[in-house]
């Protein structure tokens, strides 16, 4: 491999060896992974204005990462485990984007990012086997390899309701947070009551004068059990580093704690009711889910047996009978688990109120805030809109990518998305995805780290036959799309209306999204594909006509 590029002049180039889209954790790995050890010649371009993705979008107050911090972050170096310091057993998003910008500096990042650049195009040109890269600003580039890194809770999805331009107040989308937002004294309303809703309504509500909470769907929620680390047990963590992450590779969820194989009716109900409430009382929403029991996601029965745990907790902590009774969710515990800080007691507090908007609809959004069905208009200075993401495809599709014989993106997942191994598209050669469809259902670093790798590893392989060309075949996406829907079908996951099969968004299909059989069998399918020979995948040499750009470097 030819790694004498002459560095003088690598920033005015046009033309790449790699082009990464997204500065966030896949695409920060992916620059290191191609530049600092295959010797590429890469250009990332975000159209945020630093790194960090998720954690540069996402500044609202309380937003809070539900791994343990000991796990949301890279493994692949030893040095920089030791010396990222941190003292809370959860990281909040100002402590990760410190780590993500430390990331940057520790390994140069930055000198190969474009920020403020969004790609608006991507096109693969089969005459030369490149792909053609333009941002919005009209600027075009190319290269032999795409990487994308868009993010899968990353487009934001503001729902279209009516009288929403005439607001004379302030609002928000909390994936898109100015970050210096004045909320102390005002009256605010928050659409939304997931993960990131329940963050910011349970943050804000000491500070604001009112708050109004307007909710379509009750969750449930256990605590997050956050709270100050001590330095003894960072200390025996950061020791054991070397056994942990190979464990949390292996493992289904990669959180970290001790995956439960004990079915919950194989116990006495006194016996489950003292596991559930060791979970409550620890916290963490993936450990009350997986770490409780084997089979609350696959068995109606324990499924309702921790449904029913949560909804006796509702009742107990909150005060006011009618509220409690709309915050207390009937169907199955099967979206994306949640965690608070106090997330019930809020509604305790007086300045609090809860519209439930499936009973009683947004009519819509007046100049003074927001009018509901029964004729009430809130008053509200202020609206969060916490409503998600149109999540996981949410971000290709917006970009206008193409492959062989001009195939949109959009067309190839007309039926929802697919792809092979989370990683490609057929039809898409020499394009890599990190965090694609069909992905891991996971803490997400391992998995980021494990397909940057995997896509690393590809393209080394390519680079050491000339840089030959690689698409996966149609047969192979089929046979992993239906190997995800097979393994969802097994779960209740499946029967949640959530954005983990594109349920929130108005007339997006309902479809698989997540290889939900953990990331220790993931590893393994990627492991598998490689021994043999990259199964599933066709290479062709490159043309010879198409002279590699860094052997002229
Ligand atoms: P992102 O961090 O989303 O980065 C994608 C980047 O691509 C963005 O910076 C975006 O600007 C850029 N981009 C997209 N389209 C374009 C374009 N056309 N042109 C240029 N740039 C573009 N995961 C967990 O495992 N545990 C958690 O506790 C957890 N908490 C979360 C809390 C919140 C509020 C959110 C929103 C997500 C959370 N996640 C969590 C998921 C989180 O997104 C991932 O853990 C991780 O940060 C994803 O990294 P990424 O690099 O793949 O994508
Ligand atoms: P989620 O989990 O998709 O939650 C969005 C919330 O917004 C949810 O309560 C929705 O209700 C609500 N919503 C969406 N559209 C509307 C409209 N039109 N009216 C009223 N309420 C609406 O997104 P989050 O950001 O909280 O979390 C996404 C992931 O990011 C999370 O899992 C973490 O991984 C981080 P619904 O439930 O659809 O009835």
């Amino acid at each position: 491999m030819n790694i004498s590029i002459d560095r003088d002049t690598r920033n005015d180039s046009t033309d790449f060896d790699a082009i990464v889209i997204g500065a966030g954790f896949g695409g920060l790995y992916m620059l290191h992974k191609l530049r600092d050890e295959l010797g590429l010649h890469v250009r990332v371009f975000d159209k945020a204005g630093d790194v960090g993705g998720t954690w540069y979008w996402n500044r609202y107050p309380g937003a809070l990462s539900d791994t343990e911090t000991y796990l949301y972050c890279y493994s692949f170096d030893r040095e920089l485990l030791q010396d990222w310091q941190w003292n809370t057993r959860y990281v909040n998003q100002p402590s990760i984007l410190a780590y993500l910008n430390h990331v940057a500096d520790r390994y140069d990042l930055r000198r190969d990012i474009q920020f403020n650049s969004a790609v608006s195009a991507a096109r693969f040109d089969e005459a030369t086997q490149t792909w053609q890269v333009e941002t919005e600003q009209g600027e075009s580039y190319s290269a032999r390899y795409l990487v994308t890194a868009l993010g899968l809770l990353s487009a934001t999805n503001v729902p279209n309701i009516a009288g929403r331009t005439n607001f004379r107040g302030e609002q928000y989308h909390t994936g898109a947070w100015p970050g210096d937002v004045e909320l102390a004294g005002k009256r605010v309303g928050v659409i939304g009551t997931g993960s990131t809703g329940i963050q910011v309504i349970t943050a804000i509500a000491p500070e604001v004068a009112h708050l109004t909470v307007f909710q379509r769907t009750p969750q449930y929620s256990v605590p997050v059990g956050n709270g100050i680390m001590p330095a003894a047990e960072i200390a025996a963590i950061k020791a054991d580093y070397d056994n942990i992450w190979p464990r949390v590779k292996r493992s289904m969820t990669a959180f970290g704690f001790e995956e439960s194989t004990i079915p919950a009716m194989s116990v006495s109900a006194d016996t489950r009711r003292a596991v559930f409430q060791k979970a409550w009382d620890e916290g963490g929403g993936f450990r009350f889910m997986f770490g409780t029991f084997s089979d609350i996601v696959t068995d109606e029965a324990a499924n309702e047996a921790a449904a029913e745990f949560v909804r006796g907790k509702i009742a107990e902590i909150v005060d006011d009978e009618e509220t409690a009774r709309k915050l207390t969710p009937r169907g199955y515990y099967a979206k994306r688990p949640l965690c608070d800080s106090g997330y019930y007691a809020v509604y305790n507090r007086d300045n609090v109120a809860l519209v439930d908007v499936r009973e009683n609809p947004i009519d819509e959004i007046t100049e003074r805030g927001i009018r509901t069905t029964d004729g009430i208009e809130h008053e509200l200075d202020v609206i969060i809109f916490a409503t998600g993401f149109d999540a996981v495809d949410g971000n290709y599709v917006k970009i206008d990518l193409r492959g062989r014989g001009g195939e949109t993106i959009r067309e190839h997942w007309r039926e929802g998305p697919t792809s092979y191994l989370g990683t490609t598209v057929s039809g898409f050669p020499n394009m890599f995805m990190v965090l694609g469809p069909n992905g891991p259902f996971t803490n997400l670093p391992p998995s980021i780290e494990t397909q940057v790798e995997w896509i690393s590893d590809c393209i080394k392989d390519l680079e050491s036959n000339g840089g030959a060309v690689i698409e996966a075949t149609r047969a192979a996406e089929d046979d992993w799309t239906r190997t995800c829907q097979a393994i969802a079908d097994e779960t209740l996951f499946s029967k949640g209306e959530s954005w983990i099969f594109g349920a929130n968004i108005p007339g997006k299909k309902h479809t698989v999204m997540f290889f939900m059989a953990g990331l220790g069998a993931y590893r393994d399918a990627l492991a598998s594909v490689v021994d043999a020979d990259y199964r599933g995948f066709e290479r062709r040499p490159r043309r010879v006509s198409e002279p590699r750009k860094l052997a002229a470097g």
